[in-house]
């Protein structure tokens, strides 16, 4: 076993795993800039009631070349191949009918597709809702089809608003919220990464602090069949100058 069957292992079992120190030192320090010139203003939920402002980039890759490598960092696509590989997952109650919904849909390419944005938990933001990211009309639980991460920025921990997850929840077939009480906060330093089934409950917990921010990278694997998700568009030039493993999965 390995750190990348581990992972495997633990999301198939939990539903979540976190690898520590993806990203460390200088390359760190330059994602933690780069996410910082892109966020912009967002209405968000205060702890105090009524509403705040917080911060959020959606559209990440159409703009920003500064995160491509993690994209493709090899530790966190050897797990995220392993996790949406049709072969390798364990059997679901429901796999089945996902095959039934999948051959259903116009013929689509059968790969992989990343979407990243950059999320903020500003200071004296409220909880984000537990919510599941997958939505395709299946009963549930059935095989991964997305596998989402969170690349931490900054400390998470009780105080800054923690990702929090429901530990096994993405093998329940009910689709009821369970309650945040459920849910256990993913405590991690800036470089780790927290990387889910997308059938796994999830949310974040409050900023209760006053001047703590609490940013991530947001990389959101899923087939590209799945109707939702989809990154801007670039220019042939600067299409021309990728990497060919980022441009299979983007
Ligand atoms: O920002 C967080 O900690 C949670 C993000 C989230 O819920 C999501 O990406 O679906």
């Amino acid at each position: 076993m390995d750190i990348i069957d581990d992972a495997i292992a633990a999301i198939d079992r939990d539903g979540y795993a976190v690898i520590r120190r993806l990203v460390t030192g200088e390359r760190l320090r330059r994602l933690q800039q780069d996410a910082e010139a892109l966020l912009i203003p967002i209405e968000a939920k205060g702890v105090d009631g009524g509403s705040i402002t917080g911060r959020m980039h959606k559209g990440t890759f159409g703009v920003s070349r500064a995160f491509d490598d993690i994209i493709i960092h090899p530790v966190l696509l050897d797990i995220v191949n392993g996790v949406l590989n049709p072969s390798r997952a364990s059997e679901y109650p429901h796999d089945d009918e996902l095959t039934k919904y999948i051959t259903s849909l116009p013929p689509s390419d059968p790969g992989i597709i990343c979407n990243i944005m950059i999320k903020d938990a500003a200071p004296r933001e409220d909880i984000r809702s537990l919510h599941r990211d997958v939505r395709v009309p299946v009963p549930r639980p059935h095989q991964p089809i997305v596998c989402n991460s969170l690349l931490a920025l900054d400390p998470f921990n009780d105080e800054v608003g923690a990702t929090c997850v429901v530990p096994g929840s993405h093998k329940w077939e009910s689709d009821a919220a369970p309650d945040m009480g459920d849910a256990i906060p993913v405590v991690m330093d800036p470089g780790d990464i927290v990387i889910f089934d997308g059938l796994l409950w999830h949310g974040h917990g409050p900023n209760y602090s006053f001047d703590r921010n609490r940013r991530c990278l947001n990389l959101n694997y899923h087939y590209r069949w799945i109707p939702y998700f989809r990154n801007p568009r670039l220019s042939d030039e600067v299409w021309r100058d990728l990497p060919q493993t980022l441009r299979a999965v983007v």
